[in-house]
């Protein structure tokens, strides 16, 4: 029964060695020992890993380095299943699994406690090996978050095709929207010199379920589709193939004729067509597994297939056609609205997608932002969702933080995301959530998909700040699994980041939780949107109008008058509100039925308006103000309390930037009130402080050098 041990080297399995201890560079891969009574080490002494591709390796190799970590002794690798073994394999690897796998595809996986011989063996099951690398994640999951390892029975299969991450990353090293220093890719010493960094960014992707990287901005340079660009590209694709990760990369629609000299980028005309078949072919010989274009077409600045007076569809459909050989997907961007198109903005995006319902080909998805402007703070779902039922929708969530304080603000997005994939849309009647239209399940779309904005740059914590791993983190959670909840994976994070011990915990998650709606509260309540400053979207500024298109002025948002504030929406306004379902619209069309939270998004309301709190409008506002910025205080208070508990680098890191974001939330309260109260012309209620300095000084504050501004 006992089998030849393998020689196991615990140095291949320590990640890469970080420069300081707690830097918050092993993200939630820590493995740190859990006090478990022994739990662990009866169920995991020893590991039986037949697979031999190379992701078979990368899940035995994984759970080895977990387990090595978790238990604080490396297990035995063994060749048969033995007492207290846990045994990774697929039916290809072990014709004899004790485990069923139907319904789980290639990337679901199985967890079985089974008795073998009287042998008790904890099975690690899954079809395809990508299948084990996710099992092996999720049992080091389990065993590090203190859940019970005894009588284990968990199937579990991603909702979602394809998980993306998408990159805003320039060939120039620097990053859009990205808090978190310069690209994580080092393009100019690709494909040559290939850092263990990458490798780490597969293995940390691969622990949350992600399968999928577009490696460049949407506003893409044609230079990536060059020979150079694409073996760096493929070099990339080589580390990341292991952890079940492809590539993709945006392309700019006029690469025709930028790098080939074609006259013209006309999705119609053979000759772009042939290009496009040619230019893939090129690809998929340097990396036979590409996953596919994204493309931002038509949308600020970028040119696109409207240029030549064709669709969308007409643009995405010829993309589609040249990678459909290859088996790759086109995900044709919905963010779209025009500087010449006077409608409101929040209702160019439906316009302009709605009436190509049913023209796609099977190989596109359309990616659609969570909210019709742009990653606010909150917004109301987008109301292409459900509206499409005969195209794949892709979500698009924005995990770097552009609008919700940028890398300082402690602002879970968990909560932001839950709210958006929970909304009920009606398409099918009740319960036809955003989950349900992304997932495919309501209208019965194979190809699904997901995708996050990247928060990853080149900082020792990836991120920009411990807290924001938790935004990536609770990403690619919900992205496998969208009936998560926001809640359960703060509690999974924090265990597996800080401590399992419940006095750390249960602060932490709670600071978490509410930490998105005081950011609302800060900024943008009541449904306010928009009106940070210009260009870098650092800060407040509700004051700006006077930039070249109405639809980047902040007042073309709140529309702030002295009779009230907030944008009509309604019939009596631009009628979005037409746009959603009619249950949804007829909700929206009362401002009485509209929840409060989406107020000012849907109506203009009058500054006596009362709230549900008996409150006035303009009273109401500025207690949410006050309501966002004492939470920060709140936060800072709990964090204080953790000292003992946390170690003295991430402790330092985080009272730091909680200390920014406090002074930030006041400045934020301060300056939207010193403006707003020159319209309304009311007194602060009772009992509140008046902004710290006047109007002048906070409109007269520049930023010239804030980061992420391309
Ligand atoms: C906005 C960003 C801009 C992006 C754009 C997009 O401000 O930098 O290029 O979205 O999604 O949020 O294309």
């Amino acid at each position: 029964m006992f089998a030849r041990l393998f020689c196991w080297t615990v140095a291949t399995a320590v990640m890469t060695a970080p420069a300081l201890a707690e830097d918050g560079y092993d993200l939630w891969l820590r493995h740190e020992k859990v006090r478990d009574g022994g739990n662990l080490a009866r169920h995991a002494a020893a590991v039986v890993a037949p697979g031999r591709s190379a992701t078979a390796l990368a899940a035995r190799d994984e759970l080895m380095r977990g387990l090595a970590g978790a238990n604080g002794a490396a297990p035995a690798l063994v060749e048969k299943p033995m007492n207290g073994a846990i045994w990774l394999a697929t039916p290809a690897s072990a014709p004899d699994l004790p485990v069923k796998l139907d319904g789980l595809g290639e990337e679901g996986y199985a967890i079985r406690s089974v008795t073998l011989d009287g042998q008790s063996v904890t099975v690690i099951a899954a079809n395809g090996d990508a299948g084990l690398l996710y099992g092996a994640y999720a049992y080091l999951r389990l065993a590090e978050t203190g859940a019970s390892l005894d009588r284990l029975d968990i199937r579990s299969a991603p909702r979602m095709k394809l998980r993306l991450l998408n990159h805003w990353d320039n060939l120039d090293g620097t990053v859009e929207r990205g808090y978190a220093g310069q690209s994580i890719w080092d393009w100019w010493r690709l494909p040559d010199w290939k850092g263990p960094r990458y490798t780490d960014y597969a293995r940390a992707n691969a622990s949350i379920g992600i399968n999928g990287t577009v490696l460049n901005n949407v506003n893409a340079r044609s230079d990536s589709l060059t020979a150079p660009y694409i073996a760096k590209a493929a070099a990339l694709a080589d580390v990341f193939r292991p952890y079940g990760i492809k590539v993709y990369l945006s392309v700019k629609w006029t690469a025709p004729m930028e790098l080939s000299g074609l006259r013209t980028a006309d999705p119609l005309d053979p000759a772009v067509a042939a290009w496009w078949k040619a230019k893939a072919a090129e690809i998929y010989r340097a990396i036979p597994d590409f996953g596919g274009f994204l493309v931002k077409a038509n949308s600020e600045g970028q040119p696109g297939p409207q240029d030549y007076k064709r669709t969308h569809a007409d643009g995405a459909n010829m993309l589609a056609a040249a990678v459909k050989p290859h088996g790759g997907i086109v995900m044709w961007r919905a963010f779209v609205y025009a500087h010449d198109n006077p409608d409101d903005r929040a209702k160019q995006a439906y316009s302009d997608f709605k009436p190509l319902d049913g023209q796609f080909a099977d190989n596109v998805l359309v990616q659609v932002k969570n909210g019709a402007i742009d990653f606010q703070p909150r917004e109301p779902f987008h109301p292409l969702f459900g509206a499409m039922p005969r195209t794949p929708l892709m979500m698009e969530f924005q995990i770097t933080k552009e609008y919700l304080g940028q890398s300082t603000h402690l602002t879970y997005l968990g909560p932001l995301f839950e709210e958006t994939l929970k909304s009920d849309t009606f398409a099918r009647g009740k319960g036809s959530t955003v989950a349900r239209v992304i997932d495919g399940s309501l209208e019965g779309h194979k190809l699904t998909g997901i995708a996050g904005v990247a928060n990853i740059g080149a900082d020792r914590d990836w991120s920009g700040s411990i807290f924001n791993q938790a935004d990536w983190y609770a990403f690619g959670r919900l992205a496998w699994d969208p009936d998560l909840s926001a809640e359960a994976i703060a509690r999974e994070w924090a265990a597996q980041t800080f401590s399992t011990d419940a006095k750390v915990v249960d602060p932490i998650v709670a600071m978490m939780m509410g930490s998105r709606e005081a950011a609302v509260d800060y900024m943008t309540p009541l449904g306010l949107s928009h009106v940070m400053g210009t260009g870098h979207h650092y800060g407040p500024a509700p004051w700006i109008s006077e930039l070249a298109r109405p639809e980047w002025n902040p007042v073309y948002y709140h529309k702030a008058d002295a009779q009230g504030i907030g944008f009509d929406r309604t019939k009596t306004g631009s009628n979005a509100i037409a746009q959603y379902a009619p249950p949804v619209a007829k909700m929206l069309a009362d401002p009485k039925k509209t929840p409060e939270r989406d107020l000012l998004w849907f109506h203009h309301v009058g500054w006596d308006a009362k709230l549900k709190s008996g409150d006035t409008l303009w009273n109401g506002l500025i207690r949410h103000y006050d309501a966002g910025v004492a939470y920060v205080a709140a936060m800072r208070r709990t964090w204080d309390g953790l000292r003992p508990h946390v170690d003295a680098e991430r402790f330092a890191q985080t009272q730091a930037f909680l200390g920014i974001q406090h002074r930030e939330a006041k400045w934020w309260r301060d300056a939207s009130i010193a403006y707003f109260q020159t319209l309304s012309k009311r007194p602060m209620p009772p009992g509140t402080a008046a902004p710290e300095h006047d109007l002048n000084w906070y409109k007269s504050l520049a930023f010239p050098y804030a980061p992420g501004n391309p």
